[in-house]
């Protein structure tokens, strides 16, 4: 009897196929399509597999008398209602860890393409305009300057290790101080920003943290500062942090996370002090498969009567 749901449509064939060659399953790419299942189908359904980061709320569950388990395709669950779900005894899980090191590396590599103008000199080199104009300008170091890390949990200390070994001078926020020698606590994010050259945000996303890095602490970095986001457009102030990039109230950014993904707003397009990538952070070959194991995994722990590996409430 078919009892797993794949909801989403961003599942790779070799997602998919590890899902559906274990478990009778059904697909549902949008929301919308939950109710186009067949009413008895529907109601064997026990586990979602969800990836993407469509809002999977209490309307979608009530559609699915008989779900006990949401398995996320990712650490981030920012979009799933999780109060709902436990309300209605769904247990939710996550892909916890094993991303860690690739969205750090992006995040540092994202630091270096931003300050070391890679972009733009890619394109020089590229278009013959390095013939034509010559060196590049003169651009920014990295190394032996300041980064403060916005939510030092797991991304945020991988990513404050790695700039350690740049010789940076490290800073972070979060909601209490850490076991960490020799780095600078800062309880709050306009004390951090002002305090530093490069603010990496590493929050989680939802409400909790909505806007949490805000205009006041953009304005705080200064025309040296450079903003990286790898968390969820939602953790920082997008307007504002358009309007400092557009007048040069701080110097650039590096982000792979946006407001309305994948429709970024334009306005990002036509700057040339910015590092854009497309919500790449775990996007490596060996993360994305450790991930869909995690998934499958927790899917299939559930359905024999197990512990979850992962839980999230
Ligand atoms: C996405 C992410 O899950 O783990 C997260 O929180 O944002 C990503 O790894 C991935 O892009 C699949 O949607």
């Amino acid at each position: 009897m078919t009892n797993v749901l794949l909801l989403g449509a961003g599942f790779t064939a070799d997602e998919r196929a590890r899902l559906t060659e274990t478990f009778d399953s059904v697909s549902a790419a949008q929301a919308e399509d939950v109710a186009k299942i067949d009413a008895s189908t529907r109601a064997g359904i026990k586990a979602v597999a969800f990836k993407g980061h469509m809002p999977l709320g209490a309307a979608i569950m009530d559609q699915l008398a008989g779900l006990g388990v949401i398995a996320n395709f990712g650490v981030g669950y920012d979009a799933i209602d999780v109060t709902a779900a436990s309300a209605r005894g769904i247990k939710v899980t996550n892909t916890p860890d094993v991303l860690n090191d690739d969205v750090a590396d992006l995040a540092v590599a994202m630091l270096l393409a931003q300050s070391r103008n890679m972009i733009v000199g890619d394109a020089r080199a590229r278009t013959g305009l390095w013939a034509k104009e010559g060196e590049l300008p003169l651009n920014r170091k990295a190394s032996g300057s300041s980064v403060g890390i916005v939510g030092l949990g797991r991304i945020g200390r991988e990513i404050a290790d790695r700039l350690a070994a740049f010789k940076m001078d490290i800073h972070y926020s979060s909601r209490s101080e850490k076991q960490t020698p020799g780095w600078t606590y800062h309880s709050d994010v306009v004390s951090l920003a002002s305090a530093v050259d490069f603010l990496v945000i590493a929050l989680v996303g939802g409400a909790e943290t909505e806007k949490h890095v805000s205009a006041e602490a953009i304005a705080a970095l200064g025309p040296r500062g450079v903003v990286v986001n790898i968390s969820r457009g939602t953790t920082v102030d997008e307007a504002a942090l358009l309007d400092a990039l557009e007048s040069g109230a701080i110097a650039g950014a590096g982000l792979d996370v946006f407001m309305n993904e994948p429709n970024i707003d334009p306005r990002f397009a036509a700057l040339d002090n910015v590092v854009l990538q497309p919500h790449q952070g775990s996007g490596t070959v060996e993360t994305r498969t450790a991930m869909a194991v995690l998934q499958h995994d927790n899917i299939a722990a559930f359905l024999a009567g197990q512990d979850l590996l992962t839980p999230v409430n």
